[in-house]
């Protein structure tokens, strides 16, 4: 509602002067195009911090630029700026940027249309940059393209405020121009609070990446179990054995990987102790370190789905800090908290047993990725990731069931998630198209911390048949299976099911992920011609 006795709002300026309007200000419209290609560049450097510093397009035409730099020129800038020729670089990027910003400004003064469709010129040469760079994948375009829209839109919003030169209109003048600088300062600031976020947010990133590139693994006292020839399933396509740290599923509720700095890194173990312990990440790389193969399984994981992994890890036993720290009668759960702020609920015993529940820092022979947790995670034979593989660990918490809850409880899941058996068929896929005669049928199967002593496939309803395992590696990781079968014509359904070590068969019975897991027979449907 319109508060009586207000004057009815004026025309906007733009259309008051339609279509004689006196051309703007050049002050204002090449200002207008600088802080477009600054928005570009700061919301670009602020995206990029989620691809690596090579998705970054002034990084990626900067390293252009130095290659395509003549000899001669690289060495005039060597002798000249000398160990600042990096910083003479990027003052020469940036004149060239303003100069070519602020013409664009100008341009937009006559034909907005033409200056947008130079500033997207301008962000495909930059854009070809990237993508032209070593190592660089499809991805890495993202913070270019979202960087050139944002300069577009800001450079359309400043240009239809531009305020008219004083003489042309003495009487707009003052509302005109506030409503442009408004806009500008609010270009300006998005510009600079993006490209310092980038930077601030960009440098940690570099700390921890380059942290973990230096870091030297120390030997274990008790290297893994070579594994037995005949691990891997004797059915070509099946899983491979173990899963190469970048095909590891990932599940983490962070939105940015946390960046941890080993040098500032501790683990503090404290709550119902007789003493808290808190160790270094130097300290612990001094301890004795174990390495364990464990398959890693994610509650999510629907029956035949593939949230579930295998992989080398190595670190330190926990049960040797829980035993430093002497937990106090009456406990029974560790609440492990991650930097992020993420807790899992632990049963004290499966920390104190026998088992290799590790504070891990490498998988597979290469300190842990930081999408997996650098610099140290939590590994636990048996448990489902969600109440025990805690990334980014800082905190054991020793406590009780009944005093504290993490993070997914009150989500809907099971404050305990002990891995149920399970298996998997990988070969023949779902809708295959066979040729009637032998048909190798293959998979996975996983009973962790028991064992999995067999498996059996059932075609179409008949009788359950033996599967041939391949040799266990350890009772924490998967087993796989191989299976002959004299496939008829027709469609028909295999299906598969694990007997765990103490003799117990996999349940048939069906349920979802929630609250603790999928149960049920993995089945596939096949064609065979
Ligand atoms: N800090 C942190 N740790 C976490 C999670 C998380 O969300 N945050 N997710 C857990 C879940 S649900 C699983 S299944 C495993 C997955 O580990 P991965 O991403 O290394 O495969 O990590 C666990 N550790
Ligand atoms: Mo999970």
């Amino acid at each position: 509602m319109m508060p009586a006795g207000e004057p009815a709002p004026t025309p906007t300026p733009s259309a008051a002067h339609a279509p004689s309007r006196p051309r703007p200000d050049n002050r204002w419209a090449a200002l207008s195009g600088v802080l477009s290609g600054a928005t570009t560049l700061g919301v670009a450097s602020l995206v990029a911090v989620l691809f690596g510093p090579s998705s970054n397009p002034v990084v990626a035409v900067g390293g252009a630029f130095v290659d395509a730099t003549p000899a001669w020129l690289k060495d005039f800038a060597v002798s000249t700026f000398a160990a600042n020729d990096k910083v003479a670089l990027f003052v020469g990027m940036a004149i060239v940027v303003l100069v070519l910003t602020a013409g664009i400004g100008l341009v937009a003064t006559r034909s907005l249309r033409v200056a947008l469709g130079l500033v997207v010129a301008l962000g495909a040469v930059a854009l070809a940059a990237v993508l032209t760079r070593e190592g660089v994948g499809t991805a890495d375009a993202i913070p270019t393209l979202v960087g050139t829209v944002a300069g577009m839109l800001t450079l359309q919003a400043l240009v239809v405020r531009l305020p008219a030169p004083r003489s042309a209109a003495p009487a707009q003048d003052g509302g005109d121009r506030r409503a442009f600088l408004r806009y500008a300062v609010l270009a300006g600031s998005v510009a600079a609070i993006a490209a310092v976020g980038g930077q601030l947010l960009g440098a940690s990133r570099r700390v921890a990446e380059t942290a973990r590139q230096v870091l030297r693994l120390p030997v274990p006292v008790r290297p893994a179990p070579a594994l037995p020839a005949g691990v891997q399933s004797a059915t070509a396509g099946v899983t491979p054995f173990v899963t190469p740290t970048d095909e590891f599923y990932r599940i983490d509720t962070a939105l940015l990987i946390p960046q941890v700095d080993p040098a500032t890194w501790t683990l503090r173990v404290y709550g119902m102790v007789e003493d808290e312990v808190e160790i270094t990440f130097d300290e612990l790389l001094a301890e004795d370190l174990v390495e364990a193969w464990v398959t890693l399984a994610c509650v999510s994981n629907p029956v035949g789905g593939d949230l579930v992994g295998n992989a080398k890890w190595l670190g330190l036993p926990i049960r040797e800090l829980l035993a430093r720290a002497k937990p106090l009668p009456g406990a029974d759960m560790v609440l492990s908290r991650s930097v992020d702020g993420f807790t899992a609920s632990t049963p004290l015993e499966v920390l104190t047993d026998d088992r290799d529940a590790l504070l891990a820092v490498a998988m597979n022979d290469e300190p842990l990725p930081l999408s997996h947790g650098f610099p140290v995670r939590m590994v636990v034979p048996g448990l489902y990731g969600y109440v025990s593989a805690t990334k980014w660990v800082t905190e054991l918490k020793v406590t009780t069931f009944a005093d504290d809850v993490a993070y997914w409880t009150p989500r809907g899941w099971s404050e305990r998630g002990p891995i149920k058996t399970a298996s998997r068929i990988d070969v023949p896929r779902a809708d295959a198209n066979l040729t009637a005669g032998t048909v190798a049928v293959g998979g996975v199967a996983w009973a962790q911390h028991v064992g999995v002593v067999a498996v059996e496939v059932q075609v179409d309803h008949g009788e359950w048949e033996a599967a041939a395992l391949a040799d266990e590696a350890s009772t924490d990781t998967w087993r796989q299976w191989s299976y002959l079968w004299e496939a008829s014509s027709g469609p028909h359904t295999l299906r598969v099911r694990a007997t765990d070590a103490t003799g117990k068969i996999q349940t048939s019975t069906e349920a979802p992920p929630a609250p603790d897991g999928a149960s049920g027979w993995h089945e596939v449907t096949v064609d065979v011609g």
